[in-house]
């Protein structure tokens, strides 16, 4: 709740890995009044001295199933987390985690129909008796080939085996949720900015969010 006890305008912020959603979240650190989550990947690299994310890009046949329910388990605490201000922004959300992530290891058999059922229920258990707020998403939408380009280079160690059909076929997750609508939710109406553009102009792109997403602030 923010400080008069009004919820505060909730912003999923989404899009493929390696398309600059953590940057997006930066260029909204200047701004007084916003509470801003980023995605709690550190967490997921170091749980109790466990790497789950090497873990399940190592062996994912074996580690999909962990891996998953701990994001969903870290993704419903910043979900649940009060903000204290008119404006709450996070990194992902429970929605792209079941409708992008898991969709594609259910699809490639990675996960064997009795672990995606599970999540699944989970899922809807979730969504029908805790309450996620959202107002808007951001879709930060680009094209395989740059974020190909972008995960090369910044070289995450756990990212460094990830093809680009993968990356292509989590584009076609993001746009078969957030532009083609294939699943009944859509849990807010959706911006889409285009973040194929380099840093030197990706800022004014940004800015085409500032008033949807400010004038909450005030
Ligand atoms: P950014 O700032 O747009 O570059 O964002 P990234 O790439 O740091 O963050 P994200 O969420 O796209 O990906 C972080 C890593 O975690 C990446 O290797 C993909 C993986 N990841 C994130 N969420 C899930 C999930 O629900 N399931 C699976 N299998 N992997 C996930």
């Amino acid at each position: 709740m923010s400080a008069n006890n009004v919820k505060p305008f909730t912003v999923f912020v989404e899009g493929n890995i390696g398309s600059g959603k953590t940057t997006f979240l930066e260029h909204f650190r200047q701004f007084e009044d916003i509470t801003l989550l980023t995605e709690p990947v550190e967490m997921w690299r170091d749980l109790k001295g466990c790497n789950l994310l090497e873990l399940m890009y190592k062996d994912p046949e074996k580690w999909a199933m962990t891996f998953q329910s701990y994001v969903s388990l870290t993704m419903l605490d910043m979900h649940r987390r009060p903000a204290p201000t008119p404006v709450k922004l996070m990194e992902r959300s429970l929605f792209s985690a079941r409708y992008c992530f898991v969709e594609h290891i259910m699809r490639n058999n990675t996960l064997h129909p009795a672990q995606f059922a599970v999540l699944d229920e989970w899922f809807r258990f979730i969504q029908h008796n805790i309450p996620i707020d959202a107002d808007l998403i951001v879709y930060l939408k680009t094209s395989p080939s740059i974020v190909y380009q972008r995960i090369k280079k910044r070289a995450r160690s756990e990212e460094q085996c990830v093809p680009l059909s993968y990356i292509e076929e989590l584009h076609r997750l993001h746009e078969d949720w957030l532009i083609n609508r294939i699943h009944a939710e859509c849990p807010a109406p959706v911006l889409v900015l285009d973040a194929d553009l380099d840093l030197s102009q990706i800022t004014d792109e940004y800015k085409r969010s500032e008033h949807q997403i400010l004038r909450k602030a005030v």
